[in-house]
């Protein structure tokens, strides 16, 4: 990759600035703009469930299984943030305050950046993505994302050639996350990506979900989307995206490297010692369905991992 650049998208890719203040003005009006005013937890981004003020086009990859219901979709997560229970993030990440909110982008870049939320709602063209999701628990969901590729972004900051891997990092803020006082992990959470996982075209960064703003308990405002990976790839609630030379210790892989690694493709073939990963249960299903290699997402990523052994770069 030395030498390698990733070229600046032409301005006509980006939303024209117009258009974005114009959208967070309706979004505003939607009641987005009052969940400061209403932070004293009469109204949060999960409850109030903005609708998109406009079409959002329907982006590639999409599956067209059936949905998750909504309501399981926002009410069992993993968000250890505001507790290790499914239910404790519906419950309680209504303390987290999305506006304003600004994402870091910098590192072994040319432009670091700085996104705040109206860039993150607006800057880019937003689309709709169907994805499946493999937790390695052994549960599976199928969501609909709103999002926009992360590679928009790196290629907006123009990574250098050092540029190998992307950190990512949630916020850290025990005050509003209240499972932070505990020291389940060494927070704040933190993931990581190869730099060609990074600009694949599956991976994106979500805004939304089910055709709304993201609800608090799914990552808002801003989530990373990575679908043929485990959840724990998916970080939540990102402050912090941060491109360097040498591989991210991401949080599950330095509490405990033998279960959980840096790569962590669903892999039907490479054994868990806690969870079952030859099958999964799709939620609301009873009976279990087969893994599929790369959650069925191998004929987009199986070029990324030729030639690697799979069961020691799990
Ligand atoms: N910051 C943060 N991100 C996180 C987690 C978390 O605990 N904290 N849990 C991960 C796991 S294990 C999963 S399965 C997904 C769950 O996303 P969902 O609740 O939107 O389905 O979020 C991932 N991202
Ligand atoms: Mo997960």
């Amino acid at each position: 990759m030395s030498g390698y650049r990733y070229p600046v998208p032409p301005s006509s890719e980006l939303t024209p600035e117009h258009v974005f203040r114009q959208r967070r003005r309706l979004l505003g009006k939607l009641g987005v703009g009052m969940l400061a005013a209403t932070s004293t937890g009469l109204l949060s981004a999960a409850q109030s469930g903005v609708p998109w003020p406009e079409d959002v086009a329907s982006g590639p990859f999409s599956t067209d299984e059936p949905l998750t219901d909504r309501e399981i979709a926002k009410t069992y997560n993993n968000f250890y943030e505001f507790g290790t229970g499914k239910d404790d993030p519906a419950r309680l990440a209504g303390s987290l305050q999305t506006d304003p909110w600004s994402v870091v982008v910098d590192g072994a870049v040319e432009r670091p950046k700085q996104l705040d939320l109206d860039d993150l709602l607006g800057r880019y063209p937003l689309e709709e993505r169907i994805y499946r999701m493999r937790c390695v628990e052994g549960w599976s969901m199928v969501l609909p994302w709103i999002g926009f590729p992360l590679s928009r972004v790196l290629r907006e900051v123009a990574p250098t050639s050092a540029a190998k891997y992307v950190h990512f990092e949630t916020l850290h803020d025990p005050e509003q996350m209240p499972g932070q006082t505990r020291p389940i992990i060494d927070w704040p959470y933190r993931e990581g990506l190869r730099m060609d996982e990074a600009m694949h075209p599956l991976t994106i960064l979500a805004v939304g979900l089910y055709g709304k703003l993201m609800p608090n308990q799914n990552g808002a405002p801003v989530r990373l989307v990575v679908p043929w990976k485990y959840g724990f790839k998916s970080i939540k609630s990102i402050v912090r995206i941060h491109l360097t030379e040498t591989r991210p210790v991401s949080s599950w892989e330095a509490q405990n490297p033998r279960e959980y690694g840096f790569f962590a493709n669903v892999n039907p073939h490479v054994r868990h010692p806690r969870w079952l990963q030859m099958t999964e249960r799709r939620i609301g299903e009873d009976r279990r369905r087969r893994t599929l290699l790369f959650n069925g997402y191998e004929e987009q990523v199986a070029h990324l991992y030729a030639g690697m052994d799979l069961t020691v770069h799990f």
